[in-house]
């Protein structure tokens, strides 16, 4: 393999632990802390796990280790998007293991959950897995989105773990891949398996984050990534002085990603789509809400700028949304053939306007036609428009565009509007892990191996203080019941871990509330630049904007 010479000086870096895991292995001890509770429905929550429900938050501390030091064999899944840092989850969990017992063994089942259920898997060595520290992406196994859900792959999973002599899984995943680890960790307890389940919090959406976990790995690089490019379109605004450029960013539903974006660059608009559903916010205030700017400025002589749209916001904006559900309805079966049998677009047109309420046409109606087209093509496996391929930079652009038309006719607007566009999304989720993701990375992997070697099931791999240097970050886990709650999913109560929407009461969207009017206007752009790997601290080991507002 030919390799960068980044890479070749990544492979060099030792991620930093957190100072209570430094003294070696035969250090580390266990202190039990409080019993836990669900966040919510604790009752519910208890009958449907009793076996790993209420379990005891832990810390690691300094102290003799009294766990045993039996050898084990323990597979790992990479489960969902890529996030950076995955790699560094399965070398710190590899050096923990090997360093307990030489003869411990660690496999990668692969593509995702899928390789435990077709018992399809890798047995890691040493020049394996140094190939791998401190890059990106997830082609060290692969992953995948198959859901381990069903007690028929359960049973699967179990046989497959007995076949191998298999003491542990360590799943990698977010907020639906860890609900399943803590389903499957429940299937082995009440099944006298002896397998144990530890979870490892990933996403670069930032939304697996809760009063445990402080962040979701990956979301550092991911946004950092995301920034470093939004900053230089922004220099490159401020040079020309002739585009508005409208850039989605991504995060399936959530802001997260949008907001921390916003915070390290200042663009003169972001979106944040918790506030747009919070104010019931319809399209064509949106557009007004960023014609505004652009006029302001053009009135400045400004007539360039910078639009963060979240990839979900759509979901979020009520009249869309009842859109789409009409539009699903409409399609609903065997409809879906007949439209799709209709030749033109102006049948498909006339076939729609008869379909849709008055409401849902009145919006269908603003939309520019390719937007139209988009959400008539598109179905998901179960016929259900796929909103995150709706281009939402495009549509607010030509709604933008609509507005300041109309702008012009009655005279209140004279400058120029030429906008470009850009999505902003898989180039961020494989990037070499900034410092902070490959350092809490291995630090998960790390961590995960000490849950295992204690004996710990249905727990998630937890590292905190994380706005503070490695060494003051403390190590631990908690059970995963304790982020549950019960929610209604496709027709039927279950148990999830609940995801985490941006704040509105939050410090890092306070702040960005705070400076938004003054960014909308100005140009106070910042340029963060490209993650720095080496050099002084302050540049390279910075965290995210939003977990240092949330620590302040
Ligand atoms: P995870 O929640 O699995 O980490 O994935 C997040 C994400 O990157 C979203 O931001 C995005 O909407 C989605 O994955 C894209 O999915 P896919 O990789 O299947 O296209």
């Amino acid at each position: 393999m030919k390799i960068s010479p980044l890479q070749k000086a990544r492979y060099e870096y030792e991620p930093k632990l957190p100072g209570m895991l430094r003294n070696g292995i035969s250090e580390i001890s266990v202190k039990e802390g409080e019993p836990t509770q669900s966040v919510a429905d604790q009752e519910k929550i208890q009958a449907l796990f009793p076996n790993t429900y209420g379990k005891n938050e832990i810390t690691f501390e300094k102290g003799e280790n009294t766990a045993e030091t039996k050898k084990r064999k323990v597979g790992v899944i990479l489960s969902g998007g890529q996030a950076p840092g995955g790699h560094n989850v399965i070398s710190g969990l590899y050096d923990a293991l090997k360093a307990s017992n030489p003869e411990n063994e660690l496999i990668g089942f692969k593509n995702g959950p899928s390789g435990l259920i077709e018992d399809d898997f890798i047995v890691f060595t040493d020049d394996y897995i140094d190939e791998y520290r401190n890059t990106g992406g997830f082609d060290i196994i692969g992953s995948g989105r198959t859901k381990l859900e069903t007690p028929e792959q359960f049973a699967i999973a179990a046989e497959v773990c007995k076949k191998h002599g298999i003491d542990a899984i360590v799943i990698i995943g977010g907020d639906d891949s860890n609900t399943n680890a803590a389903v499957l960790a429940e299937y082995f307890a009440a099944n006298n398996s002896g397998v144990q389940v530890i979870g490892c919090p990933k996403t670069i959406d930032g939304d697996l984050k809760n009063e445990d976990i402080e962040c979701s790995f990956g979301f550092d690089t991911a946004t950092k990534t995301y920034s470093e490019l939004i900053g230089n379109i922004e220099r490159d605004a401020n040079s020309a002085k002739k585009y508005w450029h409208f850039i989605k960013v991504m995060g399936r539903s959530a802001s997260h990603v949008a907001l921390e974006c916003a915070l390290e660059t200042q663009p003169n608009i972001c979106l944040i789509s918790e506030e747009v559903a919070a104010k019931k916010m319809s399209l064509s205030q949106i557009a007004d809400y960023i014609a505004d700017s652009v006029e302001k400025r053009a009135a400045n002589g400004e007539n360039f700028g910078v639009a963060i749209i979240p990839e979900g916001v759509v979901e979020f904006v009520p009249e869309f949304s009842a859109l789409i559900a009409e539009i699903n309805e409409l399609l609903a079966g065997e409809k879906a053939e007949a439209f799709n049998a209709l030749p033109t677009w102006k049948e498909k047109y006339e076939f729609i306007e008869n379909g849709l309420s008055k409401e849902a046409m009145d919006v269908f109606k603003i939309l520019p036609e390719t937007i139209q087209q988009q959400l008539f093509l598109e179905r998901d496996p179960h016929g259900n428009v796929q909103v995150s391929l709706i281009e939402s930079e495009k549509l607010f652009s030509a709604l933008v565009a609509d507005k300041l038309k109309e702008r012009k006719e009655k005279g209140t607007y004279t400058g120029k509007f030429n906008p470009l566009h850009h999505f902003f999304g898989y180039e961020g989720r494989c990037a070499f892990p900034s410092n902070f993701d490959a350092d809490y990375c291995y630090s998960l992997g790390y961590n995960a191996a000490m849950l295992i070697q204690y004996g710990f099931n249905g727990y998630l791999s937890k590292i905190s203080n994380l706005s503070k240097p490695a060494e003051e970050w403390v190590a631990g886990g908690m059970p995963i019941t304790k982020m549950m709650n019960i929610e209604r999913r496709h027709g039927e109560d279950k148990p999830v871990i609940r995801k985490a929407l941006v704040e509105l009461d939050g410090k890092p969207f306070k702040f960005f509330e705070d400076n938004r009017d003054k960014w909308a206007v100005e140009t106070a752009f910042v340029f963060p630049g490209a993650i720095q790997y080496y050099g002084p601290s302050e540049v390279c080991d910075l965290t995210t904007r939003t977990l240092a507002l949330e620590k302040e």
